[in-house]
């Protein structure tokens, strides 16, 4: 089976090709020896992709950016469909596969790019804590307000009710986050070193403060997303800097 043919929508079914093409990109996942080709299917204002698009930025990865505008439904399209058929960005076209849902995304960068700029301590039991920071965003906060999860609030209920849904999703989400980050917080949200954890706040801080969320009671997250907002990774992959970004 091509490598090619690993990507989702194929036809094919799983093989022992397959599972021989898995043992060789295995094979590879300790060089440092960048990818031919990497392109990233993203939106300006998904959260999502920008969580990629930093640690492709951290980790020294260059890429090409393909917009797929979620606002004018061109995720539903037959050939997006085909990419991923859960039919959200980002995608991630790398290493002759393609990989889609930020979080295995952003597991398979680190794990095959572990001496660039890792993301995660050797220290277990905080690569479990920094798992467990990016799960609460990543399955609680967002999930709950992405695009389709408000469209679909908004037609039932209206914007009022939409609005107040999403200021609760983040009371919950980010005092939670608040009462963790307290204990581990340095600079960035464990100690003084940029990880997975950092990479998928920024995106919701950035969300936070786009939909002017009162952040006054979450001062350790306030603290922590000003400081990576500094970073230089941080600054080039904001949504007006994005090549889909409206000019408006
Ligand atoms: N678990 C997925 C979620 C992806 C996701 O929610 N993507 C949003 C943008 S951030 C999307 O494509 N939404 C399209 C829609 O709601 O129709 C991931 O982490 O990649």
């Amino acid at each position: 089976m091509s490598p090619l043919c690993r990507s989702w929508g194929c036809s094919e079914k799983l093989t022992f090709a397959d599972s021989e093409m898995a043992t060789q990109v295995t094979a590879h996942t300790r060089t440092d020896q960048l990818p031919q080709k990497v392109t990233l299917y993203s939106y300006h204002l998904s959260s999502c992709s920008w969580r990629v698009q930093l640690a492709l930025l951290f980790k020294g990865i260059p890429y090409e950016y393909k917009a797929v505008d979620l606002s004018r439904g061109e995720q539903f399209s037959d050939e997006f469909t085909k990419l991923n058929p859960l039919q959200m960005v980002p995608v991630l076209a790398i290493d002759g596969v393609t990989l889609v849902d930020s979080i295995g995304i952003l597991l398979y960068l680190e794990e095959r790019f572990p001496d660039k700029r890792p993301l995660l301590p050797k220290d277990l039991v905080q690569r479990a804590q920094i798992h467990q920071v990016v799960s609460l965003i990543s399955a609680y906060i967002q999930p709950l307000q992405m695009g389709r999860i408000l469209a679909t609030i908004e037609a039932k209920f209206g914007k009022e009710e939409q609005l107040k849904w999403i200021q609760d999703v983040y009371r919950k989400g980010f005092s939670a986050l608040e009462q963790i980050l307290i204990r581990t917080a340095g600079k960035y949200c464990f100690g003084d070193t940029v990880t997975l954890a950092d990479i998928v706040l920024v995106p919701q801080f950035g969300n936070a403060i786009r939909l002017q969320m009162d952040l006054a009671p979450y001062p350790t997250i306030q603290r922590v997303g000003e400081a990576l907002n500094e970073l230089p990774e941080v600054k080039s992959s904001v949504p007006a800097n994005q090549p889909d970004a409206r000019k408006s």
